[in-house]
């Protein structure tokens, strides 16, 4: 199966690069790939070699090498017939020729989506930037000088200088919105993170977070509760069920993290739920009274609620996608079935 897809990979090459100069060049194309003995009935041929468990995902990759191959051909046969006219007489009522269009990221689905229900309930977006200072990504956050969150095994560090890191977390901003705003506060804040790492299918050295801040008077765990209820009945159905675990993060007190029942078998148990019936998409939490200190913020006059998920895991749970690696590996096969999105 490895073997096919790197042949194909091979062949998409030739194809992606082929140079149809004249139209002797598009047939000797057309007989090479699309021919009754060419590379596309050829690769067909090695179903037969395909183990039982892997021919559907062998089948996929085969169709999409055929319609590659078949839209290149149409694609530059139109180039041919369109430069070959423009040398006699130019036809200038003829289409364009076509382009394939790009589309949305998944991540970027998943984000958008996120945004926009947040935004229905008063949530204003906010970024930052990406290498952050100490103080902004740690000590602001309650985690001071000896935190292990500050480990190199952790964390990158830029080398120019020691003061500054790639951010662990969209807190950063958040921090940085507390500086400027006074409260009320109410946001979200998207963006990429980075963590040291090791690549595999259930971890990478960055990901994409969004994170968020509610400060103001008399916001409650009752609040915390039902806006994040609220987010994830908009994201995974009307009857998805939630539930809190106790938790622990530096930037909030009481922690939680907050589970829903599972999509996939609506909580009966299954491979995705590890037959528990739950999974785990968020952590949240009420803002540490130390942290609004940090900020100038008196905490017997503010309380505020916060929460952080990771938009891959989202983008799992919601489209099914098993390997956090093809997020950037840029596979068009992949990157086709959100076409719609
Ligand atoms: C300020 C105040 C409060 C941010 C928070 C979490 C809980 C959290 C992680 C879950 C999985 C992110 O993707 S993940 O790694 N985050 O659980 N984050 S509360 O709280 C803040 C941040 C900044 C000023």
């Amino acid at each position: 199966m490895d073997a096919l897809q790197q042949q194909l990979q091979v062949y998409e090459q030739e194809i992606n690069e082929f140079d149809p100069a004249d139209a002797a060049a598009l047939e000797q194309y057309r007989i090479r790939f699309l021919g009754t003995k060419g590379i596309v009935k050829q690769v067909w041929g090695e179903m037969k070699n395909v183990p039982v468990d892997k021919k559907r995902d062998a089948g996929q990759l085969l169709n999409s090498f055929k319609q590659l191959a078949e839209a290149r051909y149409e694609q530059y046969a139109h180039m041919l017939n369109t430069v070959d006219k423009k040398s006699a007489v130019a036809d200038i009522s003829l289409p364009g020729t076509p382009l394939p269009t790009g589309t949305r990221h998944p991540l970027r689905v998943t984000e958008n989506e996120i945004i926009s229900i947040f935004e229905k309930i008063g949530f204003s977006v906010a970024t930052g930037p990406e290498i952050e200072d100490d103080w902004h990504n740690f000590t602001s956050l309650n985690m001071p000088e000896h935190h292990p969150a500050r480990d190199m095994q952790d964390t990158f560090y830029v080398s120019q200088n020691p003061d500054w890191v790639l951010r662990t977390h969209t807190s950063s901003v958040q921090a940085r919105i507390l500086e400027q705003q006074k409260p009320p506060v109410r946001v979200i804040c998207p963006g990429r993170v980075y963590r040291n790492e090791t690549i595999s299918a259930r971890a990478h050295c960055f990901f994409h977070q969004a994170e968020g801040l509610y400060v103001d008077k008399d916001v409650s765990f009752a609040d915390l509760k039902q806006t994040l209820y609220y987010f994830v009945t908009e994201m995974f159905g009307a009857d998805t069920k939630v539930r809190f675990r106790p938790s622990y993060f530096p930037f909030t007190e009481p922690s939680a993290e907050m589970d829903i029942s599972c999509t996939i078998c609506g909580g009966k148990g299954c491979n995705i739920c590890k037959h528990t019936g739950w999974v785990e998409i968020l952590g949240c939490g009420m803002v540490h009274p130390n942290m609004l200190r940090n900020f100038g913020i008196d905490p017997e006059v503010y309380t505020g609620f916060a929460f952080g998920l990771g938009i891959e895991r989202i983008t799992q749970i919601k489209y099914q996608v098993n390997d956090l690696r093809l997020y950037s590996q840029n596979d068009i096969r992949f990157l086709k079935q959100f076409q719609s999105l």
